[in-house]
């Protein structure tokens, strides 16, 4: 198993590699070519630059979070032909560039969707949060008023406000198309991106909607057991396969975490994990939490028991972590807690390992 963590680049990142080479068991960082807009071919260069540049501090380019889906992919427009083959040169230069696994997402216009970039906890350390019942009647022109404001120095993923005219036209353009066609423009995907994958053995991973619902009227199609099984039905390939991310799937409670993991149907296609806790307030309220089971309301022990069950052997990274000890960093993403997350997975995977008898 490869131990990583999510690294924005250089430009865009306050957590330095030299210091993710210091966490215990951490093989790797997982990266993108964050100046490419989504839609755009990725040029074997630029990737080459940016696996040199993790190669020279010691670690390993493990895989790539994300190659983003251009929105006309998702939608199913005519213009998506030309997205799709983008995205196969994009592939097939990760392929040259001996890179493996690529996360991406099919949520419509935004990524993961918080209320509350900073909300302060007790203890004094910061995390995001979600509040549906703030989105569950906000329209998406004052989402953006909100943004700005909650944004503490950051912006949600997706809402920057040079995209205000663009998303107000994929509303649009949005307009209409079903979960279903979602799942058909997903499989066309998929059909037209796997054959270059096995020719590369590119492990795709799909990132589960979060939260798990649809919000802003826009359906999602990533959000529990039943859809990953439909999308691992989509395209026989191994490649076709998830990113398993606790904190964004276990967002709604109906989806049991280790039942998932040990799914027949989804365990061998599960090549990256995002591991993480949340705790929630009430239905529909949640905050993220450090990534200990007591802190949260997943048991973090059952979800590492059964990965180990499963003989997962692919990558792994903790996910969003708290903001603690003064850090000042991209919400989520601070050094500190997500190597705290790394220490306790650390943790549990040896005793798990050493209390396996069958050894
Ligand atoms: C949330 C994060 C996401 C994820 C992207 C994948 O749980 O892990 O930002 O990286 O949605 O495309
Ligand atoms: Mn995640």
């Amino acid at each position: 198993m490869d131990i990583t963590l999510r690294w924005f680049g250089k430009k865009h990142d306050s957590v330095k590699l030299e210091y993710i080479k210091q966490i215990p068991g951490v093989t790797g960082v997982v990266s993108s070519l964050h100046d490419v807009p989504a839609g755009e071919a990725w040029k074997l260069e630029d990737i080459l630059a940016l696996k040199n540049e993790v190669e020279a501090a010691g670690l390993k380019l493990v895989g790539i979070e994300s190659v983003n889906i251009h929105e006309d992919i998702k939608i199913g427009l005519p213009t998506r032909e030309k997205y799709i083959e983008n995205y196969k040169i994009s592939l097939e230069n990760l392929g040259k560039a001996d890179v493996h696994l690529v996360c991406y997402n099919f949520m419509p216009i935004f990524d993961w969707t918080r209320t509350d970039l900073a909300k302060e906890l007790e203890d004094g350390s910061y995390v995001l949060a979600y509040d549906e019942n703030i989105i569950k009647d906000i329209k998406p022109e004052k989402m953006f008023e909100r943004v700005e404001k909650e944004s503490a120095g950051f912006i949600l993923p997706g809402w920057e406000p040079n995209r205000r005219d663009e998303i107000m036209d994929l509303f649009e353009k949005y307009k209409g198309v079903t979960a279903e066609k979602r799942m058909e423009n997903l499989k066309y995907f998929l059909d037209a991106i796997m054959p270059v994958c096995e020719k590369y053995q590119i492990k795709m991973a799909i990132h589960p909607d979060d939260p798990a619902w649809s919000v802003f009227g826009l359906p999602r199609i990533v959000t529990s057991e039943k859809s990953l099984e439909e999308i691992a039905a989509l395209n026989d390939s191994i490649y076709n396969g998830f990113t398993l991310c606790t904190g964004s799937l276990g967002s709604n409670l109906k989806n049991n975490l280790p039942e998932i993991i040990r799914n027949p149907k989804i365990k061998d296609r599960i090549h990256f994990v995002h591991f993480r806790n949340i705790k929630y307030e009430c239905d529909g309220v949640f905050h993220e939490s450090s990534h200990l089971s007591s802190d949260g309301d997943f048991d973090m022990y059952e979800i590492a028991k059964a990965l180990y069950d499963i003989g997962f052997d692919g990558v792994l990274r903790p996910d969003h972590g708290r903001m603690i000890w003064g850090e000042e960093a991209r919400p989520g993403y601070g050094l500190y807690d997500r190597a705290l997350g790394v220490a306790y997975f650390n943790g549990l995977w040896e005793a798990i390992r050493k209390s396996d008898k069958s050894k």
